[in-house]
């Protein structure tokens, strides 16, 4: 048979192929020792962590500082729009809602992933390059056209969301605020059904003041 004929072959084959990964082990296992005796990068106050430390510095919405949590009113018109979209049809998007992303670790941030939560559901995320986040400074503003309903919206935004960075902390990724929408946003005339504001009936005459009426009525649907 064939096969008894070439197997001493084989066996040889098989032989000098353990003795490569056996060899190879080794080889890798001498590579292995540089790494771990590499002087430790130094951080602030002689400390050698080594790791990046991914967190928000601040972050803004309608001018109003959000990273700071709590509750945040967001009743000025501003440049917002009525976008009624949703299953409720009751949002508004506020076109400048940021968040300054940073690393305050000792070395550079491999690549990793920011999510945006609104109720607990992720609506966007930021991905950040390898070296993007880079050790001990502050990134450009990240922006959102803040999709929100009216009423109260808890936003969260989790640096590092898929947890591919081992950071020196972990524990400052999470940054959360309530923001309470005070404003028209599904036209019907209430804020989160309260009130009338007689938006569409009331058409303000030439000598009313338009101050508070005007500004409602450019929630009006658009399209
Ligand atoms: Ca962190
Ligand atoms: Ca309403």
């Amino acid at each position: 048979m064939s096969f008894n004929r070439n197997s001493p072959g084989l066996a040889a084959a098989a032989a000098i192929t353990l003795a490569l990964a056996a060899s190879n082990a080794g080889a890798s296992g001498f590579q292995l020792q540089p790494i771990f005796t590499d002087p430790p990068a130094s951080g602030p106050g002689g400390l050698a962590d080594g790791l990046p430390d991914i967190t928000i510095g601040v972050g803004y919405i309608d001018g109003k500082k959000w990273t700071d949590g709590g509750v945040i009113v967001l009743d000025s018109m501003g440049p917002v729009i009525a976008t009624r979209a949703g299953p409720q049809q009751n949002m508004c998007r506020f076109n400048q809602f940021d968040y300054q992303p940073g690393n305050q670790g000792t070395v550079n941030a491999t690549g990793s992933t920011a999510l945006i939560y609104r109720d607990n559901i992720p609506v966007k995320s930021d991905g950040f390059p390898n070296g993007y986040l880079f050790a001990g400074g502050w990134t450009p503003f990240k922006k959102w056209e803040a999709e929100l309903k009216e009423g109260m919206n808890t936003i969260k935004v989790v640096m590092d969301a898929n947890k591919q960075v081992s950071e020196s902390n972990e524990g400052n990724n999470s940054f959360v605020a309530k923001l309470n929408v005070q404003l028209d946003c599904d036209g019907d005339g209430k804020i989160n059904g309260i009130g009338g504001f007689k938006v569409e009936p009331s058409k303000p005459g030439p000598g009313s003041d338009p101050a508070t009426k005007s500004r409602k009525l450019r929630l009006k649907p658009r399209g």
